[in-house]
């Protein structure tokens, strides 16, 4: 078989496993040729699952290139990994995984260019990191420490980066679609026509109001975002087919006349390549598109969440092992001789001590100093304030 065939087989069924199309050779890039609808039924994919691929899919991602993204989906499984153990510890009090998802984070962070801004969902912290945000504060903003930039005043694992324009992700789901495509007409009203902005969300996120209205107001408006959406099948307990009687999540960006893609969200080839196409589309002056990354939620919902007790772990046991995006792009650097067993395990070895090392140098902070708590409220803080801080020491 050459291409994915575009039919209902790519459906996601309730049960969380699709029947996904056997590619990794043949044309892949044909897809971006077929009609509106065949898109955003299809599955863009270059790798198969045991890491088979045609060359000519391949020709962008050079050594370099291939290294950094699976260093960066190796940072991430690495770091959730040790924070996960520190949160069932109680060292730190939240943790949200991206286990199984590390490539559509990853993939689809790595197609921007460093102006562009990011307006992040629940699981992309990783790709946070891997844009540039400094992991000191990253590690301070998760123990709401004296070094924390936002004082301890932000819930744990929702940081956020300035220099490398990381928006803090909103915890109400979907209110911060409307804010990426907000920054993206800003872009455009200002004639930053460098810059785009992508804006995250799961598959919950696309049942809710705000999706409506962001994808109204970026198509009518033809703002320089792409949307993307990491379908991981679930929201914490809500399976995919509890979500939408839509075919695909995909097929609904087509009601609001914009084009929408479809990718196999643990190919972190191919979601590079539809991220890419939707970038430059934007960049030059094409407007929105929608994206669906169909992917798998391995893990629970968060370090509060139990998933054995909602859903059948048999599936999650085959995306975990048979889809890993870890290991189909280790068979794809193995194949090119670029990443020997001792280069993988110099690699870990050096992300688990950097890690380590930081987590150690923050645990050890003091929290923010009292006074923070009414610093930046006001110019001149109230009477009232000043009494309540004064009630406080006392
Ligand atoms: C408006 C709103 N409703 C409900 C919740 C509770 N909640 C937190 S995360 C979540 C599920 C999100 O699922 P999805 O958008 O698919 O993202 P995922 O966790 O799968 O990455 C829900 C219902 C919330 N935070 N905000
Ligand atoms: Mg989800």
């Amino acid at each position: 078989m050459t291409q994915p065939e575009l039919n209902s087989s790519t459906k996601t069924t309730d049960s969380g496993v699709a029947s996904l199309p056997k590619v990794g050779s043949g044309p892949a890039f044909s897809y971006f040729e077929l009609d509106e609808e065949a898109k955003a039924r299809g599955l863009f994919s270059i790798l198969s699952e045991d890491g088979q691929f045609d060359r000519e899919n391949t020709k962008r991602f050079d050594k370099a290139l291939s290294l950094k993204l699976y260093r960066g989906m190796l940072w991430t499984r690495l770091m959730d990994k040790q924070f996960m153990a520190l949160q069932r510890q109680g060292v730190l009090g939240f943790y949200a995984e991206t286990l199984g998802q590390e490539a559509a984070s990853i993939g689809s962070a790595a197609a921007l260019e460093p102006q562009d801004w990011l307006v992040p969902a629940l699981r992309e912290h990783g790709a946070g990191l891997f844009r540039g945000m400094n992991f000191d504060n990253f590690v301070a903003q998760l123990f709401g420490n004296k070094k924390d930039i936002t004082q301890g005043r932000q819930m744990p694992l929702h940081p956020s980066c300035k220099d490398t324009n990381y928006v803090n992700m909103s915890s109400c789901i979907g209110t911060q679609i409307p804010h990426a495509v907000g920054v993206a007409m800003a872009m455009k009203a200002s004639g930053d026509t460098d810059k785009i902005c992508i804006g995250y969300m799961g598959d919950g996120a696309t049942s809710e109001g705000d999706y409506h209205a962001a994808m109204n107001f970026a198509a009518v408006m033809k703002a320089p975002v792409i949307m993307l959406c990491q379908n991981n099948q679930w929201a914490i307990p809500t399976a995919g087919g509890g979500q939408t009687a839509a075919d695909t999540i995909a097929l609904k960006g087509l009601g609001y006349g914009m084009e929408s893609l479809r990718a196999d969200g643990n190919d972190i080839l191919a979601v590079y390549e539809v991220t890419r196409y939707a970038a430059d589309k934007a960049r030059n002056g094409g407007g929105p598109t929608f994206i669906e990354l169909l992917t798998y939620r391995v893990s629970a919902h968060t370090s509060s969440d139990d998933p054995s007790r909602y859903r059948d772990e048999s599936v999650t046991k085959i995306w975990r092992e048979k889809r890993d995006p870890l290991l189909r792009m280790r068979a794809f650097l193995q194949q090119n001789s670029w990443l020997s067993e001792a280069d993988q395990e110099a690699m870990e070895v050096q992300i688990n001590e950097a890690i380590r090392s930081t987590v150690s140098a923050q645990r050890g902070q003091p929290g923010p100093e009292i006074d923070s708590l009414i610093e930046d409220v006001f110019e001149n803080p109230w009477w009232r304030l000043e009494e309540d801080l004064a009630n406080l020491k006392s």
